[in-house]
């Protein structure tokens, strides 16, 4: 098991910013606001927290990781490759025809990538799926965990609270939540396109444990899902909060960025803004 320490959980979360950054601008197109928003909760989740194999990502003793908020893939592929999941390379074919690195994700057995299990982008679907596999695990008597991020304007789907219902009556505590708090969707603040507030009250309200934390902050998220791991009796969500553009000055917390990339300028600018690591870039640009 991969283990990184604090500053080298710091360096890789960078460097997947960087990886971003440059992905984004090879494919002229993508989302880029939300992904660099999550670079501490993947880096976290992926060198840190979750119990996975990269040479065998189907291993029996697997925790699940669903993404079902599917534009944020990019911060995914990132950390998948930086994981080893697939070659480093292959981060420059973000959206390409035929690539398996598509705008929304695929999983390894529809062309997609190894890691990925479930093909996520219409929102609102993936906490149904986590619940189902977290139950099923449970009725298996299975050890592993599942866990599931959703965005926070994808709470305003009607599915959610189905699913959120569901796993707080059947009790399902081997399932963790984290949503992505950032109050930005693609139209705008949260605040201004649906209320969500109180966000931990209507969590505690369908049964479920309620944490909080600094998504940004990778001592305080980890710290956070391992208080989550020991939480019995009633599904756990972590509502973690988060700048979206998060790292890069001119994105940081603008809904603006939800959905665009940086074009060559604001991309030189980005970079210049994220300071090389020692994990290296996946291409150097000729600029
Ligand atoms: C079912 C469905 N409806 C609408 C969309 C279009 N859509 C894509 S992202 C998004 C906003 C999601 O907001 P949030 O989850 O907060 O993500 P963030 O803006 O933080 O990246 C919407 C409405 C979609 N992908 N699926």
């Amino acid at each position: 098991m991969v283990k990184l320490d604090i500053n080298e959980l710091k360096e890789m979360s960078r460097q997947i910013r960087r990886d971003v950054i440059k992905m984004l601008m090879i494919s002229k197109s993508g989302h880029s606001g939300g992904p660099l928003g999550l670079a501490e909760v993947f880096t976290s989740l992926y060198f840190n927290l979750l119990n996975i194999d990269p040479k065998n990502p189907k291993w029996e003793r697997r925790d699940y990781f669903f993404l079902s908020a599917g534009h944020l893939c990019p911060v995914w592929y990132a950390t998948l490759a930086r994981r080893c999941y697939f070659p480093l390379s292959e981060l420059s074919t973000l959206r390409k025809i035929n690539g398996r690195l598509q705008g929304h994700p695929a999983p390894a057995h529809t062309h997609g990538l190894p890691g990925i299990e479930l093909a996520s982008g219409a929102l609102g679907q993936g906490l149904s799926v986590a619940a189902g596999c977290a139950l099923g695990l449970r009725l298996d008597n299975k050890p592993n965990r599942v866990y599931v991020l959703l965005g926070d304007g994808e709470l305003d789907e009607g599915q959610i609270w189905e699913a959120a219902m569901t796993a707080g009556h059947h009790k399902v505590d081997n399932l963790i939540a984290i949503v992505d708090r950032n109050y930005c969707q693609i139209d705008g603040r949260t605040d201004k396109v649906m209320e969500l507030e109180p966000l931990v009250a209507k969590w505690k309200a369908f049964n479920w444990h309620v944490l909080e934390c600094n998504g940004n902050d990778i001592e305080d998220f980890i710290s956070t899902v391992n208080k989550g791991k020991e939480l019995k009796g009633r599904p756990t969500v972590i509502i973690a909060r988060t700048f979206m553009g998060n790292g890069v000055s001119f994105m940081q917390d603008d809904y603006k960025w939800h959905g665009v990339p940086p074009n060559e300028e604001q991309g030189k600018q980005a970079l210049s803004e994220l300071s090389p690591t020692k994990f290296g870039d996946f291409i150097e640009f000729d600029w």
